[in-house]
């Protein structure tokens, strides 16, 4: 069914440019199948304290170099990718599931990424401004931090990394990388690619292993100054708490709660296509998953309806099969927490119309399928209203008003993505302003986000960072003002003024 050979069986730590094997590893599990396609190492927090020396040395240079040259190696490692991008994709269906349409679409990010960053090498703007006093100049300019660490998950294993360590290397740090340990294929695969682009030892390392251990090392590293993380609103909350302490530079970004909003004017076919795509795909493991429908009561049935008939379109497997639209979910304990908000919705009177239940059959061959499930009759504070499911999960909560839904869509703690479908301009325009999310879109689904602008979100999603979009480049640069009197005398500013 388009399976491809790994060409390794033995994952290997990349530090200083060297494949160094761990003795302690996990297995890694197709969740298609069950099956053990790879074992992962655990490494210790030595490796971290390895990789921090080694990154620290590698800086001092790279940062030497000019940017378009640091970016000519995102060119390359952007050439590889795509010529890579079969191979790629398949071999990210199946570590992570996510049907191969969707693994080619999350490859193309990077490769996109690449080509985009590569770009900044030739602007990595900063700002001339006018000094206070004669002969006298003034500028603001980006300079790197020197060792950044990024830690990501395993929903979106290369392009979240592609987000995060592109913009860092062509901005002059040096990079520690720990890959999530259910997805370390695609960090393997693009550590293989960043050696072969020429990208100087000791500017990418990849440490595999637990959060607890590897995240942990890194957290408290005094010489690493930035923790990029994109995971569990947990984690992400106890690393800003250390990182705080430290004033070590933090981004994150921790998931949503992402809704729909449907008017009665909306085109209502084209709004269930923007649903089932955004709150199926991925089988819903996507911050940006829709997980709630806001929608006006007057077109509340007919939205339903519609919805049902197109969910029983949705075939479910193996995402190698390409008939498949949706596939599996990451692992057993994923599974069990989607179960878990079944049986909470119903407790809390939600009424379930279609799914609910994992896939047990035949057709599940040993992997962890979930059934799309759709709830309807939801209220704003229900907790299958409010908190991150992860899952095949959408609810519909009708309202009377646009006011009413914004302000439902408002309420979460999250504000990531949201989505309005109407065909009234006026509508459009104020809910782009009044939607309380750091991405709107309209008439689509709340996924879909584009490499070239900011991504992250409001509230709970994160810390005011972005991901992607130049304004990735802000965690991993410090501004330095930089004056240059050349007036051949003192000159003191607020002083020597008329
Ligand atoms: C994520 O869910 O963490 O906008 C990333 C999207 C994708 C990226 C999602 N481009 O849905």
């Amino acid at each position: 069914m388009g399976a491809i050979a790994l060409e390794t069986d033995r994952l290997a730590n990349f530090i200083n440019g060297e494949w160094q094997e761990v003795q302690q590893k996990t297995a890694v599990v197709n969740p298609a199948t069950g099956e053990e396609i790879v074992q992962v190492p655990l490494s210790d927090r030595a490796a971290v304290v390895e990789a921090v020396r080694a990154a620290k040395k590698a800086q001092k240079e790279w940062t030497l170099v000019p940017a378009p040259q640091r970016a000519e190696v995102l060119y390359q490692v952007g050439y590889l990718m795509k010529e890579r991008k079969e191979r790629l994709s398949r071999l990210l269906t199946m570590e992570n599931g996510k049907v191969l349409e969707e693994a080619r679409g999350e490859v193309q990010e990077g490769i996109d990424m690449a080509f985009y960053m590569a770009g900044e090498g030739r602007r990595l703007f900063g700002h001339t401004t006018p000094a206070e006093l004669k002969d006298k100049f003034a500028m603001s300019q980006r300079a790197p931090v020197g060792v950044v660490g990024i830690i990501t998950p395993w929903n979106f294993p290369i392009a979240i990394a592609t987000w995060k360590s592109f913009p860092a290397i062509v901005a002059g740090n040096a990079v520690i990388w720990k890959p999530a340990t259910e997805t370390p294929i695609m960090a393997y695969e693009l550590a293989k690619i960043f050696e072969e682009a020429g990208l100087p030892k000791g500017i990418v390392n990849v440490v595999f292993g637990k959060g607890s251990v590897v995240g942990d090392a890194m957290v408290h590293h005094p010489d690493i100054r930035v923790i990029s993380f994109t995971g569990s609103n947990e984690t992400g909350r106890n690393i800003a708490g250390e990182c705080g302490r430290q004033l070590k530079k933090v981004s994150l970004e921790m998931g949503g709660k992402n809704a729909v909003i449907v008017m009665d004017d909306a085109d209502l076919d084209l709004a269930v296509d923007g649903i089932l795509w955004s709150a199926f795909g991925t089988s819903g493991q996507r911050c940006t998953a829709c997980s709630r429908v806001i929608v006006h009561e007057k077109v509340k049935k007919d939205l339903e309806q519609r919805l049902l008939a197109k969910m029983k379109t949705l075939t479910i497997g193996d995402g190698l099969d390409e008939a498949n639209k949706v596939g599996p979910i990451i692992n057993q304990a994923g599974l069990e927490k989607i179960a878990s908000y079944i049986d909470i919705g119903k407790k809390e009177g939600a009424k379930l119309l279609a799914g609910g239940h994992s896939l047990e059959s035949e057709a599940s061959q040993g992997g962890y399928y979930f059934a799309p499930t759709l709830f309807t009759d939801a209220t704003p504070d229900m907790r299958i209203s409010t908190e991150e499911i992860f899952g095949p999960v959408v609810s519909l909560i009708p309202v009377k008003s646009l006011e009413e839904a914004i302000e439902a869509n408002n309420r979460v703690e999250y504000g990531l993505s949201s989505s309005i479908f109407t065909r009234d301009v006026n509508r459009v325009f104020q809910a782009q302003r009044d939607l309380d999310t750091g991405i709107v879109y309209v008439n689509a689904g709340t996924t879909g986000a584009e490499i070239h602008l900011p991504f992250g979100g409001t509230k709970g999603t994160g810390n005011g960072h972005r991901d992607s979009g130049v304004q990735a480049l802000d965690v991993f640069t410090e501004w330095k003002a930089v004056y240059v009197d050349y007036s051949g005398k003192l000159q003191r500013a607020q002083i020597d003024v008329e």
